[in-house]
């Protein structure tokens, strides 16, 4: 399949605002290898295949965790950490996408891992500071991805972990992973 065949028929997954966000996401991310030296071919496509099955109906994730074996793990944790793994799954189905550095990166986009590969961090951090993401913190951000990758997105995880705090949410525990693993990286 094509790269505009490809573009609509994730558009075709969801709403307008949605969409926009992922554009604004292929944009960074392709920016973000450029600056810090990733396969820009491979941000593009994890960054438009990373929100596939964002706006799909909980019930049909939910069947897809349990049916095709996904880390039953998630089905414990919040419905929002759900779409990054099936949309791994969907996307291989559905576009046989079998690069698996792009599936990983799709996969951990939302919760990172330890041991973070380049690619998996580009698309993290677009994620977190595309154009059209607005909320406490993200110029900061912006300011950060100019120069360092890794205090970016550890900014960027300090952002959604104080976030999740101030809700009084259940926190997954790679998303603290991730970040301890990042900042012992830096130091
Ligand atoms: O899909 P996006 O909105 O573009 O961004 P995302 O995939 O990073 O998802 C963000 C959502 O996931 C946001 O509502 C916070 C939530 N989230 C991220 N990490 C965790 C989490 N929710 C819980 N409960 N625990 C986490 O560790
Ligand atoms: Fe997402
Ligand atoms: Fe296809
Ligand atoms: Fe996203």
């Amino acid at each position: 399949m094509n790269r505009e065949a490809l573009k609509e028929a994730t558009r075709s997954q969801m709403p307008e605002r949605r969409w926009q966000h992922v554009l604004g996401v292929i944009e960074t991310a392709v920016e973000l290898a450029d600056r810090f030296g990733g396969d820009r071919d491979k941000a593009w496509l994890a960054a438009l295949l990373h929100d596939y099955t964002k706006a799909w109906p909980i019930e049909k994730m939910e069947r897809i965790i349990r049916e095709q074996g996904l880390p039953a793990e998630l089905l414990e944790h919040d419905k929002e950490l759900w779409h990054a793994h099936v949309g791994a799954w969907v996307v291989r189905q559905e576009h046989g996408i079998d690069d698996e550095e792009v599936l990983d990166a799709i996969r951990y986009h939302t919760s990172g891992r330890e041991r973070m590969t380049k690619l998996d961090k580009i698309v993290c951090l677009a994620d977190y500071m595309e154009p059209s993401r607005e909320y406490p913190g993200v110029e900061r951000i912006r300011e950060l991805a100019k120069t360092n990758l890794d205090e970016a997105l550890v900014a960027g995880f300090d952002s959604t972990i104080t976030f999740l705090l101030s809700k009084g949410k259940v926190i997954f525990p790679l998303t603290v992973l991730s970040r301890n693993d990042l900042i012992r990286g830096i130091r």
